[in-house]
C-alpha cells in the first residue's frame, strides 16, 4: 500500500515538473520569437521578408520530409486501358524500353508492318476460324485463279498468304488466308490471332454451331473492336430448316457475345470446292471420280460490301488501335523476358558477393546479415528493374522483417548446404567456413527470388508482403538453388587457393 502511494506521489511530481518545464519553454520560445519579430520590424524590410521566406521554406521542407518518410504511397493505377492506347503511348514505351536494354524488335516490326500497310492502302480481310471449316476454300471461291491449298485434312494452311481481290466498287482488297485454330501444330493459333489483329475486318468461318473456343475467339475479337462477318460455311450439308435453326443460334451467340447489331453480318454459304466420290459404272465396276460442288457465296460478298461501305477512316483507326495493342503485348512479353534474365543476373551477382564475403570472414559468423550493403543493393536493383521506386524506409523494413526470418531458417540452410557439398566429388571433409558460405548464399538467393515474385505480382515493394513471401517460399528456394550456390562457393574457394 505504501509503495502504491509512493508511486502515485512520484507520478504527480513528475507531471508537475513536466508542466513547469513546458510552461517555461513556452514562455522562453514566445519571448525570443517576439524579440526577433520586434527587431525584424525595426530593421530593413528586406531582412524581414528574407527571414519570413527562409522560415516558410523550412516549414515546407520539413512537411515534405515527413510526408516522404511516413506516408505510404498509394499503389500506382493499372497500366493504360486497352482502348486508350495511342501511337504516342506505344512509341514512348518503345523508346523507354529500348533505352533500358529490352529487345523491342518484335514490337517495332509490328509498327513497321502497320506503316507499310497504311502506305499501300488496301483493305485487309482475314479469314479466321477453326481448322477445316473451309477458309481456304472460300478464298478460292472468291479468287478462282488463285493458287490456294485446300485439303480435307485439317491443319493444311500453315502460313499467312494474301490474295488480291477487287469488289464491284473497285476497292483494293487483300484476302488473308491464315492457319486454322485448334490444330495440333504449335504456334499456328498465335500466328492466326496476330494476323486477325492486323486486319481491318475478320471473316469468322465456322461450319455449324459455335463450339466454346470459337465463342471465346469471337468475344475476344469483339472486345478489341474488330468488325466481323460470321460465316457458316458448308451450308450444303444442311436442309433449309436445319440451316434456319443454325442461323438463329449463331445470331443468338453473337448477341450474347457482345454484338447486338449482328443481323446481316451472319451468313450461310457454300464454298463449294471439289470432292472425291466412288461411282459405280453400268458394268458394276467402281471408280473414284472428282466432283465439283457448286459454290454459293453471294450473301458473303453482299455482307463484305456492306461493311466496306463504312467510312474507311473508321476501319483504319480500329485496325491501327488493334495493332498498337498487339505491339504493346509483344513489348510486354519482351519486357518480361528481359526482367527474368536481368533479375537472374542481379541475384546471382549478389549471391556471389555474399558467398565471397562469407568465405573471406576470419571466423564464420553465427548470424546471417542480410541488412547490409549487398542486401540493400540487391533489393534496390530488383525494385528498379520492376519499375518500383521504394522509399528507404520500405527497403529497410523489408530487410529487417526478412532478417529475423533468415535467422530462423539458418539451421535448415546449413543442413541443406552441408548435404549438397558432400555430393561434390573430391571435397573430403567439408570445412565449416564453406558450409556457412553456401548457407549464407542460399539465403540471399532465396531472398532475391521471393522479392522478384512479389515485385512481378504487385509492381511495387510491399515490405510485409515481400517478407511473408520470403518466409513461405524459403524452404523451396533453398532446395532449388543449392547446387548452383554450392558450385559458386567451390569455384570461389578454388580461386582463393590459387
Ligand atoms: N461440303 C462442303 N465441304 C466444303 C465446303 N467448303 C470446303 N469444304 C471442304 O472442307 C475441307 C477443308 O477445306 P479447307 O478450305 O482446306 O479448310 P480450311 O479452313 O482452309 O482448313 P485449314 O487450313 O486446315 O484450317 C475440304 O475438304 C473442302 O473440300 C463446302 O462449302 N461444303
Ligand atoms: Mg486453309
Amino acid at each position: 500500500m505504501k509503495l502504491d502511494r509512493f508511486i502515485r506521489l512520484s507520478i504527480g511530481l513528475l507531471v508537475l515538473l513536466v508542466f513547469i518545464v513546458a510552461v517555461a519553454a513556452l514562455l522562453f520560445v514566445t519571448e525570443s520569437a517576439l524579440n526577433v519579430w520586434d527587431r525584424l520590424l525595426e530593421g530593413p524590410k528586406l531582412l524581414l521578408y528574407g527571414y519570413v521566406s527562409v522560415l516558410a521554406a523550412l516549414v515546407v521542407a520539413a512537411a515534405w520530409l515527413i510526408v516522404k518518410l511516413v506516408v505510404r504511397r498509394k499503389p500506382r493505377p493499372p497500366a493504360t486501358a486497352p482502348a486508350a492506347l495511342t501511337r504516342a503511348d506505344i512509341a514512348k514505351r518503345l523508346t523507354e524500353a529500348d533505352k533500358a536494354g529490352v529487345d523491342v524488335s518484335a514490337a517495332q516490326a509490328e509498327l513497321e508492318e502497320l506503316a507499310a500497310r497504311q502506305q499501300a492502302g488496301a483493305i485487309h480481310l482475314c479469314f479466321f476460324g477453326e481448322i477445316s471449316t473451309g477458309k481456304s476454300s472460300l478464298i478460292k471461291a472468291l479468287v478462282p485463279e488463285a493458287d490456294v491449298l485446300v485439303s480435307p485434312v485439317g491443319g493444311s494452311t500453315i502460313d499467312i498468304r494474301h490474295y488480291r481481290w477487287r469488289n464491284a466498287a473497285g476497292t483494293q482488297i487483300l484476302l488473308t488466308d491464315v492457319p486454322g485454330t485448334g490444330g495440333l501444330q504449335d504456334g499456328l493459333d498465335a500466328m492466326a490471332r496476330e494476323e486477325a489483329l492486323r486486319s481491318h475486318v475478320v471473316i469468322f468461318v465456322c461450319d455449324g454451331d459455335l463450339a466454346r473456343p470459337e465463342q471465346q475467339a469471337i468475344r475476344w475479337l469483339l472486345q478489341l473492336g474488330k468488325p466481323l462477318v460470321l460465316v457458316m460455311n458448308k451450308a450444303d450439308r444442311y436442309n433449309r430448316e436445319e440451316q434456319a435453326v443454325l442461323m438463329e443460334r449463331l445470331l443468338d451467340h453473337l448477341g450474347k457475345l457482345g454484338d447486338d447489331s449482328a443481323r446481316g453480318r451472319v451468313v450461310a454459304v457454300s464454298a463449294g470446292g471439289q470432292t472425291e466420290v466412288l461411282e459405280q459404272a453400268a458394268d458394276g465396276s467402281e471408280a473414284r471420280v472428282t466432283r465439283t460442288r457448286p459454290a454459293d457465296i453471294g450473301v458473303l460478298v453482299v455482307a463484305i460490301n456492306h461493311l466496306l461501305e463504312k467510312d474507311a477512316r473508321v476501319l483504319d483507326a480500329r485496325r491501327d488501335r488493334a495493332v498498337f495493342r498487339l505491339a504493346a503485348d509483344k513489348l510486354a512479353e519482351a519486357e518480361l523476358r528481359y526482367r527474368q534474365q536481368r533479375s537472374e543476373q542481379i541475384i546471382r551477382s549478389s549471391t556471389r558477393k555474399a558467398v565471397i564475403g562469407a568465405l573471406a570472414a576470419v571466423s564464420p559468423g553465427t548470424d546471417v546479415l542480410i541488412q547490409g550493403y549487398i542486401g540493400t543493393r540487391m533489393t534496390r536493383e530488383l525494385c528498379r528493374l520492376y519499375g518500383a521506386a521504394p522509399r528507404d524506409l520500405d527497403v529497410e523494413e523489408f530487410l529487417s522483417l526478412s532478417q529475423s526470418r533468415a535467422g530462423r531458417v539458418l539451421p535448415l540452410s546449413l543442413a541443406v548446404a552441408g548435404n549438397a557439398l558432400k555430393a561434390f566429388p573430391g571435397i573430403g571433409t567439408v570445412a565449416g567456413g564453406l558450409v556457412h558460405a553456401v548457407a549464407y548464399g542460399l539465403i540471399f538467393d532465396a531472398l532475391g527470388r521471393s522479392l522478384v515474385h512479389t515485385l512481378a505480382k504487385h509492381g511495387e515493394l510491399l515490405p510485409e508482403e515481400a517478407a511473408k513471401e520470403f518466409e513461405e517460399g524459403i524452404g523451396e528456394h533453398i532446395e532449388a538453388g543449392v547446387r548452383q550456390v554450392a558450385r559458386m562457393a567451390l569455384e570461389q574457394q578454388e580461386e582463393k587457393a590459387r
